[in-house]
């Protein structure tokens, strides 16, 4: 039997739809003709101290180059998110919390609550100094006072920086120095699948190489025994005696909000910064129209809030929407695959919207731990982070929604705030494996190699011509660094560092990066960053990283290594290497599978030729194309000889 291509809305969703059809048309033609009028109009959607007047200002070019959205507004995030809430639905919760231990109590905050936890924190920020502008590091399990904590920092004007809590000491440390961060907030230890992360450690571990660190707010947590210094506070002890009322402090819409590190094809991470009015307008736009929110939705996006989706859709836009938001700690596996659904059943969750890795690894545990829950409350599914491979999309469609919900495959980046490319639920056609259409505000374009601009259903590089309310400012401390990797590869345009096709109906279909970032598990991980890890280790001379297919990680890192000379490799050694990247950077970026190559295959001006490596971690050997402008050809033949296979 032919498979199903095209999922069309579903009547009920259809006839009930918030933005049907029509309607999205009419919303796309009216953002394209007048931007100005359309996002002035959606502004309303927040509550301003002072409301703009002015919609977007920005240019693409190096000549006047600049991006600002709402800048003569004033307003605060916080107060968006928790105060003007309170008289309507000050009883309703806003967060509920899922511990990782599947026996434990769930704990649940109503918005009036979560306002008065957020007021505390705030104070206990401000009570060890913290000013309007300071940047504030947060390194933190999934638990609620992450969110107290970010809201907090919104809610004085301090700059948030969440760095995940799977990074090595060294990784934070990075992160604490680049942003110059006086404070980090963090606890003990932290919990994921019924293990423990000794996060206060790791922070005591990075310290000494972020000399900018002068205080350690540490949240007791899970109640483990950590050694205390005099840089360090428990804030339970601080916010004993802190008042529970704080007033927002009333901040530019360009004022910045947060800074998120993520890996790009050079260099190390960088901090993209997003700011107040844009952001969060994009945060809430985006999470009303792509997830259809209506008042009651108890709305679950499984992603740490050590990933923008983690800030956007567990943090932001929920919470700025009045919206009831569940917060999970744990793993969607663990202690079975049944758990995820287990949380569904539990909280009686609406939309669930996770990972297409996590999908597949679901996945390979059959179909009974699904069956085994009711998932009744379940109305619409969605996916983030990678391309979704059709098989687990029918998997999503059929087994876990019974075919009644409606998949939104959204598309978006670190940079970009919030999806830009989704399908809105009552209003667009599914085809699997394609994130569908843009939403209004959104021109993305294809270009060729030499940006050359292609029309109609065609494949190229994906680039966006005109500017969104939630794109990012600037790269912290670098703008030229921003401008640089953004915009001008296609000069006057946003370049993402993604490859593209669209068809005939004029679906968007993301293939994945044509840069040098790995998407592992739907995280970012530049190969350079890798490759600086391993050329640490005394015994390496050279190292080359490239993607390899993964069936549950989607990709996964493939790394050629050469010794110093004399060393010859082992299968000692190559656990040893990846244990090394793993302490360097973190869990996520440890190899997959390390090939021991006497030398790496390079041009005879000295550039190595990834493209060879791609092609022999792919185990696509038979179509290497031209070596013969290698300095050395020969080094293929080794390489092919000894390709590496994941264990
Ligand atoms: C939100 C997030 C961004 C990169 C992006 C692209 C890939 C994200 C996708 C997707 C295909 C989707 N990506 N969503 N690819 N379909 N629905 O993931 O941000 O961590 O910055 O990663 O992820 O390659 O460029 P970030």
């Amino acid at each position: 039997m032919a498979e199903q291509l095209l999922y069309p809305v579903p009547e009920e969703w259809a006839a009930e739809a918030k933005v049907g059809s029509a309607a999205y048309d009419a919303m796309y033609a009216a953002a394209a003709a007048d931007p100005d009028a359309f996002w002035l109009e959606q502004a309303k959607r927040l509550e301003w101290v002072k409301a703009p007047t002015v919609a977007g200002e920005w240019s693409f070019d190096e000549a006047d180059f600049g991006i600002s959205w709402f800048k003569d507004g004033v307003l605060n995030v916080a107060a968006n998110c928790l105060d003007r809430h309170l008289a309507t639905r000050g009883d309703q919760i806003a967060i509920i919390w899922e511990p990782d231990e599947p026996g434990e109590e769930p704990r649940r905050y109503t918005y009036a609550q979560l306002h008065e936890e957020v007021c505390r924190f705030a104070n206990v920020l401000k009570a060890q100094g913290v000013r309007k502008g300071d940047r504030v590091t947060v390194y933190l399990p999934m638990i609620p006072e992450a969110a107290f904590a970010l809201l907090a920092c919104a809610r004085i004007g301090a700059i948030h920086s969440v760095v995940f809590g799977g990074f090595s000491p060294d990784a934070l440390a990075g992160r604490i120095q680049d942003c110059d961060s006086r404070v980090v907030i963090t606890a003990d230890c932290g919990r994921r699948g019924g293990k423990r992360i000794p996060l206060k450690a790791n922070v005591d571990a990075a310290a000494p190489r972020a000399p900018s660190l002068e205080k350690v707010i540490v949240i007791k947590a899970t109640g483990d025994d950590v050694p205390m210094h005099d840089r360090d506070v428990w804030y339970h002890e601080v916010a004993a005696s802190v008042s529970t009322e704080c007033a927002p402090e009333p901040m530019n819409a360009e004022d910045p909000l947060f800074i998120l590190y993520t890996s790009g094809s050079t260099g190390k991470p960088k901090g993209v910064l997003h700011t107040t009015g844009g952001y969060l307008l994009w945060a809430s736009f985006t999470h009303e129209l792509v997830f259809d929110y209506r008042p009651g939705n108890v709305f679950w996006c499984a992603a740490d809030i050590g990933w923008v989706t983690g800030h956007t859709y567990v943090i932001y836009g929920p919470l700025a929407n009045g919206a009831t938001t569940l917060m999970y700690e744990g793993l969607p596996n663990w202690p079975d695959a049944s758990r995820i659904w287990q949380v569904v059943d539990r909280h009686q969750v609406h939309t669930v919207f996770t990972a297409p890795t996590a999908l597949r690894a679901l996945m390979k545990e059959g179909d009974a731990p699904v069956k085994a829950t009711s998932r009744k409350s379940l109305k619409l599914l969605g996916t983030v982070g990678e391309p979704i491979n059709p098989e687990a999309w029918r998997w999503y469609h059929e087994v876990v929604g019974e075919g009644r919900s409606p998949i939104v495959d959204t598309w978006w980046q670190t940079e970009t705030g919030g999806a830009l490319i989704a399908p809105l639920p009552g209003a667009t056609d599914l085809k699997p494996g394609s994130a569908t259409k843009p939403l209004p505000g959104v021109h993305p374009q294809l270009v060729d190699e030499t940006g050359q601009v292609l029309h109609g259903a065609t494949s190229g590089n994906l680039c966006l011509t005109a500017s969104w309310p939630g794109q990012m400012r600037t790269v912290w401390g670098d703008h030229a660094r921003f401008f640089q990797t953004y915009f001008t590869t296609y000069p006057g345009k946003y370049f993402t560092g993604d490859g593209c096709r669209r068809d005939e109906d004029g679906y968007y279909w993301i293939t994945g990066r044509v840069d040098d970032v790995i998407n592992v598990s739907g995280h970012r991980m530049g190969t350079a960053e890798v490759e600086s890890a391993l050329v640490l280790h005394p015994r390496v001379a050279e190292a080359a990283v490239v993607g390899m297919p993964h069936d549950v990680k989607g990709q996964g890192i493939y790394a050629y290594v050469t010794l110093n000379a004399g060393e010859t490799g082992s299968d000692g050694l190559n656990a040893e290497l990846k244990q090394w990247v793993r302490k360097e950077i973190g869990p996520i970026a440890s190899p997959d599978v390390i090939q021991f190559a006497p030398g790496l295959p390079k041009t005879r001006s000295g550039k190595i030729m990834r493209r060879i490596l791609r092609k022999i971690a792919e185990n696509d050997i038979g179509s290497l194309g031209d070596t013969s402008t290698l300095a050395d050809p020969s080094v293929v033949d080794d390489l092919v000889a000894n390709r590496a296979t994941l264990g």
